[in-house]
């Protein structure tokens, strides 16, 4: 039996999680469908044979709906994953898990209560070939013990609304999850810099340079550029203490030609990312199947949104600003 999905959003990410689910995957069906533009979560619906709904509690609530996946605003996920930890529900929530630790607490408070997980967060490159290739060199140990990672994460543009902020809170929070990931290790502190802005950002601090110090003294630095025009590109190299290990250019093909060779550099986060995601769909699918969730959690979700509301504190100060967590919760041990 296919797993029956709701989704609550169904803007760029939501539709396109949707075609993945109806066209890429197998075991999952998309059954019902919410958005606040009503015309646009019926068109959605019309598209796929799936019953619209006037809002996302009431999907989360109708016995067709066995899990839900939220592609809503970031500010609008922690209510929506709390409806659905009260029905007892498996959830996949796109990133942020919210926009301030005290909604995330929330959110863990509730889980916790619960007594099983069941909320799965789309930080995607978890589930990435590249990212799995790299964690797996480090735990061989070939390389030694980890002590820089280094993060670039390069978009050719971003939407009008995007703030300086949200160059931590919407796309270095991937580096800050990939480096928890990939080290193992928590961070403690983190700074903030930017040099001179790129002309075409307008008022964006852009580019920016993250530092972070994690626990175990290892140091990770996050380039985030959000105007780079030439192309979505993805960098990481992690220093070990016999050896490196770096993420590596992935092309199909070389083209030579004109006394140069040339390969192709992703266009946006859903080329770069896409068997990522398809990966991500279908642990999911078959964890929710299952009742519950896996990889990255609430507590990722939780640490990362700690980390970026302390590093918006350090854009302000200038100032390294030490990291507070709350004990994680046996829950997610
Ligand atoms: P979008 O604006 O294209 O789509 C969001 C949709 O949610 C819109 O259709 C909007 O009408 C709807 N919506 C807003 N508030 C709602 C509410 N309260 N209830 C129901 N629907 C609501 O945005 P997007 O680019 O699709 O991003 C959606 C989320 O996905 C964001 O949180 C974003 O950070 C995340 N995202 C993640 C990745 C990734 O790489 N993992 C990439 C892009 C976006
Ligand atoms: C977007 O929301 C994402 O999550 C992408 O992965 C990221 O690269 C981009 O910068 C964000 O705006």
């Amino acid at each position: 039996m296919n797993l029956k999905i709701g989704i609550i959003g169904v803007g760029m990410i939501g539709q396109d999680h949707i075609r993945r689910l109806t066209t890429v995957l197998a075991g999952a069906s998309v059954v019902a469908v919410s958005d606040v533009n009503g015309a646009q979560a019926e068109t959605v619906a019309a598209g796929i044979g799936a019953r619209c709904y006037a809002t996302g509690e009431a999907l989360i609530a109708a016995s067709e709906v066995e899990a839900i996946i939220v592609t809503s605003w970031g500010p609008t996920h922690a209510t929506y994953v709390l409806a659905a930890i009260a029905a007892g529900k498996p959830v996949f929530c796109e990133k942020p898990l919210a926009e301030t630790v005290e909604d995330c607490e929330a959110v863990l408070d509730a889980e916790v209560r619960h007594g099983k997980r069941l909320v799965q967060l789309g930080f995607m490159r978890r589930f990435d070939s590249q990212y799995r290739a790299m964690k797996e060199t480090l735990r061989s140990g070939i390389i030694g013990a980890p002590l820089i990672f280094q993060s670039g994460h390069r978009n050719p543009s971003v939407p009008g609304y995007y703030t300086a902020n949200n160059a931590l809170t919407d796309t270095a929070v991937h580096d800050i999850d990939t480096a928890r990931f990939l080290l193992d290790d928590e961070p403690v502190a983190i700074s903030v810099k930017s040099p001179r802005k790129n002309s075409r950002g307008g008022a964006l601090a852009d580019p920016l340079l993250t530092l972070l110090d994690m626990r175990s003294g290892a140091l990770v630095t996050i380039e985030t550029s959000v105007n780079i025009a030439y192309a979505y590109d993805i960098r990481g190299e992690i220093i070990g203490e016999t050896g490196v290990v770096t993420l590596a250019e992935r092309n199909d093909v070389v083209v030579k030609a004109n006394g140069v060779f040339s390969g192709r550099v992703p266009a946006d986060w859903k080329e770069r990312f896409s068997t990522a995601f398809d990966t991500e769909f279908r642990e999911w699918i078959a964890a929710a199947r299952a009742g519950g969730a896996t990889g990255p959690s609430s507590w990722d979700g939780y640490v990362a949104t700690a980390v970026t509301t302390t590093g918006v504190k350090a854009i302000a100060s200038g100032a390294r600003e030490p990291i507070k967590l709350r004990e994680r919760p046996a829950l997610y041990a």
